[in-house]
């Protein structure tokens, strides 16, 4: 277990890194900025589904003080927050699922829910 807070917000912090990494990859592709490339493409969507489960250790009680931009509201609605970050494990599991199988429609589908639970998380959760 983390020895302090800022043990656990260190390990939240570099997940979330590696998430936002390999997810903007994949909007790079969505969006035309580059050529969708289907391999690369599932390879991040699978990076992104193994690394959504890292986070969640990592918030715990005492963990809003410090080098973060958590907001102390994720402990006041602790159940919500977790709902909130299961979705987002659920539609990243989706997302790698369906980019394995390649289908364009799916593919578009899933990366647009996956980016609501990210958004939809930060929008409440997350400094600005
Ligand atoms: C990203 C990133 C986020 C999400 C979010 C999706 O690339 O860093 O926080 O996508 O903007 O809506």
């Amino acid at each position: 277990n983390f020895e302090e807070p800022k043990d656990a917000i260190e390990y939240r912090q570099s997940a979330f890194g590696l998430i936002a990494y390999n997810f903007g990859d994949m909007a790079a592709m969505m969006k035309g900025k580059k050529p969708f490339e289907a391999e690369t493409f599932a390879m991040r969507a699978t990076n992104v589904a193994a690394l959504s489960k890292i986070p969640f250790e990592g918030f715990i009680d005492g963990s809003d003080k410090g080098n973060t931009e958590a907001l102390a509201k994720i402990w006041q609605d602790r159940a919500d927050f977790d709902a909130k970050m299961k979705t987002f494990q659920e539609n990243a599991a989706i997302l790698a699922t369906v980019a394995q199988k390649g289908d364009q429609a799916e593919i578009k589908q899933a990366f647009a829910d996956t980016g609501k639970s990210c958004k939809g998380c930060h929008d409440v959760y997350k400094k600005d």
